[in-house]
């Protein structure tokens, strides 16, 4: 759908857009249509922007994804849809791996998620394997690439439901999600969340790390600005954000 600069909604309607056609490759879930919806949401009451406390979760997670020593990109239908020549290029700054994880089952479509991620630049993709699953989960998340999210130290989660995050930090993972929804479970379990459209989060992210690579801090300094994120009080602090605009 061709939409005209000048509408109001214009930035919106075309992030919708690219969803819709998501949808239509077979790329995304019908369902995916219900989350971004609700994405949509919070990111209204977000004031539709990059607050400062996203700002500071993103410095955080810039410094943690440097320090992993196994860093994993997790992809599912939406992120592929929105953000793919963006994650392909967080992945080769960080460097990290892609590796496809799914929700509502379909081979078909896990295989479509690889291929649109290989024409955005990625040269390799992991897919899950029968064999090989994270324990504590029973949805099809559970089947994991073992050179990928099951040998990962940090892994980073654009968006997703919540019936993982909290099992990966139980599987002695770290993780890093950027969730529109700060009472989500995903974004309450995870060691850091952004609370962000990933559309703008992930390019943040990337110019981040640049930055972070540029200045050649050292593992402490890293470590440092790990530390001092405290995901409870970030959280605390994006629902005060939306106080604040209801207000
Ligand atoms: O491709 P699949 O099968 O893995 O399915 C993916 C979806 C997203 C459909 C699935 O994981 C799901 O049903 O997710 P939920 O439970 O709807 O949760 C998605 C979360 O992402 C919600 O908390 C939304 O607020 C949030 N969200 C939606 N769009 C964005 C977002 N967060 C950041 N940026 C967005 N663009």
């Amino acid at each position: 759908m061709s939409i005209p600069k000048t509408h109001p909604r214009y930035v919106s309607l075309n992030i919708r857009d690219k969803i819709v056609d998501g949808v239509k490759k077979g790329i995304t879930s019908i369902d995916g249509l219900i989350a971004h919806g609700r994405g949509e949401a919070f990111d209204y009451l977000l004031g539709e922007k990059t607050t400062n406390v996203a700002k500071k979760s993103i410095d955080s997670a810039a410094a943690l994804l440097l320090l992993a020593k196994n860093p994993i990109i997790s992809i599912n239908g939406n992120s592929a849809a929105l953000v793919s020549k963006e994650l392909v290029q967080l992945s080769k700054t960080i460097p990290a791996k892609l590796e496809v994880n799914i929700f509502h089952s379909s081979k078909k479509r896990e295989l479509k998620i690889k291929n649109h991620l290989i024409k955005n630049g990625a040269k390799e993709v992991l897919l899950p394997q029968n064999n090989c699953k994270i324990k504590y989960l029973d949805s099809n998340r559970k089947y994991v690439n073992k050179n990928g999210i099951y040998k990962a130290d940090v892994v980073f989660v654009p968006l997703e439901d919540g019936d993982r995050t909290e099992v990966l930090i139980k599987n002695k993972k770290k993780v890093i999600v950027v969730d529109l929804n700060p009472l989500s479970r995903s974004a309450k379990k995870a060691t850091i969340a952004i609370v962000d459209n990933i559309v703008r989060a992930i390019p943040l992210l990337i110019e981040t790390i640049k930055n972070l690579k540029r200045y050649n801090l050292s593992k402490k300094q890293l470590e440092v600005i790990v530390k001092h994120h405290d995901n409870k009080r970030r959280l605390k602090e994006s629902i005060k954000e939306i106080n604040r605009n209801l207000v």
